[in-house]
């Protein structure tokens, strides 16, 4: 049991990444015949421009959320909500697919949700101490091996790496969406809106989102109703109807990450399908790869990158109870 966690990024409540020691041996292309394409819970984005980045000045310049840059995309699909537990069930059982984290026997869970024997807690993540590698936590036990998803059916599915998304998207007859095209629909329509409906976090009082109230990382005053992960569907659509683009969970986009990507395409022309080049060089489960939306941790006193402008990263074979992602399709 040779994962090391450690901070994803500096100052972050987001994710930890894992070093796995098991080998990278898994090559779900190979394995997996591709699915015939679906649409099924896909909404249609309009072809158009937007501007892509943070308008407000509200992120961490290391994120690279800036400059704010045009940009053209074609039509395209994608889900309205991430994909459940119901959904991945249905995946591993008609591929026998078995999950980085599984594989490897550790994924990261938030200290506070663990459902664990003492034994099974091996280790705080370096730098980010909420984080806990526990033993026998995935996709089926997201708060540890005392814990299931019987009652989580129609929760987003966490503890699924890049990798794991990957495959997912294959059998689905679907794909990843690319970052551009994820804040595009995130963004539900609205210029350079700080959240996907509008610039103020509440409304009337209300939570749109699913995030952290209280004093991070100790005590949530479960304000807007969810300690860890709420259903696919909570709170209210944004304006292309999707649900839960920020908070709840990480997506994983199918981009790989640099912090300097939107200054490399600073420009006059709009930017047209932009995706990020791929890496050489790099063992493919290393690579970062991009994450939006935050997750129900994301506080405003610690980590607010639960605004739809806002970027992260994980390497591909990274897993924790807070990343889960959705699908897109071409149109
Ligand atoms: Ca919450
Ligand atoms: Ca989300
Ligand atoms: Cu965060």
């Amino acid at each position: 049991m040779a994962t090391h966690l450690a901070a994803s990024h500096v100052g972050s409540c987001c994710a930890p990444t894992a070093d796995r020691s098991a080998p990278a041996e898994r090559s779900p292309e190979a394995v997996l015949p591709r699915g015939a394409r679906s649409t099924r819970g896909q909404v249609r984005v309009p072809a158009g421009d937007f501007w892509m980045g943070d308008s407000h000045g509200d992120g961490y310049a290391a994120d690279g959320e800036r400059p704010v840059h045009l940009v053209r995309l074609s039509s395209y699909l994608i889900d309205s909500r991430a994909v459940t537990n119901a959904q991945f069930a249905a995946f591993a059982k008609a591929t026998g697919h078995v999950t980085d984290a599984e594989r490897d026997g550790v994924s990261a869970v938030f200290h506070l949700a663990v459902q664990a024997a003492p034994a099974d807690v091996l280790q705080r993540a370096a730098g980010v101490p909420w984080w806990l590698a526990v033993r026998g936590a995935d996709w089926r036990h997201p708060a540890g091996p005392r814990s299931s998803i019987a009652d989580l059916q129609n929760h987003p599915v966490v503890h699924v790496s890049w990798r794991d998304a990957q495959a997912y998207c294959t059998w689905a007859g679907k794909r990843l969406p690319t970052e551009a095209e994820w804040e595009h629909a995130a963004r539900g329509g609205l210029d350079r809106a700080r959240y996907p409906w509008g610039d103020d976090l509440m409304s009337g009082g209300r939570w749109r989102c699913n995030i952290w109230q209280g004093d991070f990382p100790r005590r949530n005053t479960l304000d807007d109703g969810h300690l860890t992960t709420a259903p696919a569907t909570a709170f209210q659509p944004n304006g292309y109807g999707l649900h839960n683009t920020v908070g709840n969970v990480w997506e994983w986009c199918q981009d790989a990450f640099r912090p300097t990507e939107y200054a490399e395409r600073a420009g006059e022309e709009a930017v047209v399908d932009p995706v990020a080049s791929e890496p050489t060089g790099t063992d493919e489960a290393q690579v970062p790869r991009v994450m939006r939306g935050g997750s129900y941790l994301c506080h405003d006193s610690y980590c607010n990158r639960y605004r739809v402008a806002a970027r992260s990263s994980n390497t591909a074979e990274s897993s924790s109870g807070n990343i889960g992602f959705r699908c897109a399709n071409d149109a």
